[in-house]
């Protein structure tokens, strides 16, 4: 392959660079006005998320105030199983409702041969985008990994423990891992066409991973995202995978060397000297600034920021958050942290 011009790609690539490339979970949302305006014109979120021109315009927005690296698709992680014909509903201000699915018996009622053609819009999106981001950015797809994923199919919503999930994986395996072979099934799907549309990089998210004891962790996290990965390298071998395994802890060091991802990205609770050791020595590393210093500002921000960039300056590093934007997060606070990574001159 020739070498990638583009500053998100070399790192990726395994360069260290003079300053990292910088883009931000959840850089498109609430905290900007632009998007709470362009929500309000679209029936309800899923539908901003079928509506190609909306999720284009929404997924430009925050390139339009911020010098970013990457631009990440406009959609969501319960798209995948809204296409597998689980009802999913975005209440204002509630987030994801489904229809909760807890036995084996319920998947009749989910089917692989809708998810292409129901996800069509999306794909339309990731084309839009491609043809108009600027040339020096990079257009990053993604998905929910299978675990994250299924633990909003069983508990019917978010839930600070995925207990439903839990309780499912524990009492029947069996009928468990049939669900996850379904969504890692529609998750390659999905993915393979959104390469195929033009994105240049994907993010998978394991937003649940912590949690598990570690055989539950390699059955559920590991190996569906080690098929992932071994799927997209089969038929994209030059499209990086981000795997991000929040809350993973030192179960990460495995993740990584299990699971075939490229590049791994860490939430913000990682340990700057033993990720250094155990993850950067291996893999490029994203991350992990703490999303409420940019809710604070002021000298947290400037501080934490510069300890992120001098900290992980010895290899390939992406600058991001170690989870998504809240959405009180003032616009100037992202402003300022772009011009302090932008502005970098090294350690
Ligand atoms: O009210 C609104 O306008 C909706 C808020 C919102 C937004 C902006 C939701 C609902 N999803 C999104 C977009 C989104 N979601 C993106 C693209 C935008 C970008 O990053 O710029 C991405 C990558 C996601 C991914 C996502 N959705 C994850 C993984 C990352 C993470 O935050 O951990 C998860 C867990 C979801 C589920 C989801 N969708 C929305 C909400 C509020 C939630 C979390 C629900 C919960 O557990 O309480």
């Amino acid at each position: 392959m020739t070498k990638p011009s583009k500053r998100l790609l070399r790192a990726l690539n395994g360069e260290t660079l003079e300053r990292p490339p910088i883009w931000l979970m959840r850089q498109a949302g609430r905290y900007l006005p632009e998007y709470r305006e362009t929500r309000s014109k679209a029936d309800g979120f899923l539908n901003l998320c079928y509506s190609p021109d909306l999720a284009v315009e929404v997924t430009h927005q925050p390139l339009r105030r911020f010098a970013f690296d990457a631009a990440i698709l406009f959609a969501d992680i319960l798209l995948v199983p809204d296409a597998l014909g689980q009802g999913v509903a975005f209440q204002e201000g509630e987030g994801p409702v489904l229809d909760a699915i807890t036995s084996e018996e319920a998947l009749k009622d989910l089917s692989l041969e809708r998810v292409e053609t129901h996800l069509a819009p999306v794909f339309e999106t990731v084309a839009k985008l491609s043809a108009t981001l600027p040339k020096d950015v990079t257009l990053i797809g993604f998905a929910g990994s299978s675990w994250t994923v299924a633990t909003y199919m069983v508990g019917g919503r978010g839930s600070p423990d995925q207990r439903a999930a839990r309780v499912w994986a524990f009492r029947d395996p069996a009928g468990f891992g049939k669900l996850i072979e379904l969504v890692t099934e529609a998750t390659v799907l999905y993915l393979r066409q959104q390469i195929d549309a033009g994105a240049e990089v994907i993010q998978l998210f394991d937003s649940w991973a912590a949690q598990l004891p570690d055989h539950e962790f390699d059955r559920w996290v590991i190996a569906p995202t080690a098929k992932i990965v071994a799927a997209l390298n089969e038929s994209h071998p030059d499209v990086p995978v981000i795997g991000f395994p929040r809350g993973a802890g030192p179960a990460a060091e495995r993740y990584v060397a299990e699971t075939g991802v490229s590049a791994v990205s860490m939430d913000t609770g990682m340990p700057m000297t033993w990720a250094r050791e155990h993850l950067q020595a291996r893999v490029p590393v994203q991350g992990n600034l703490d999303p409420l210093t940019l809710v604070a500002g002021g000298p947290a921000l400037e501080e934490e920021a510069a300890r992120i960039l001098a900290g992980f300056s010895g290899g390939p590093h992406i600058f991001n958050l170690g989870h998504g934007i809240v959405p009180e997060t003032p616009p100037e606070n992202v402003a300022r942290l772009v011009d302090i990574v932008t502005g970098w001159k090294g350690a």
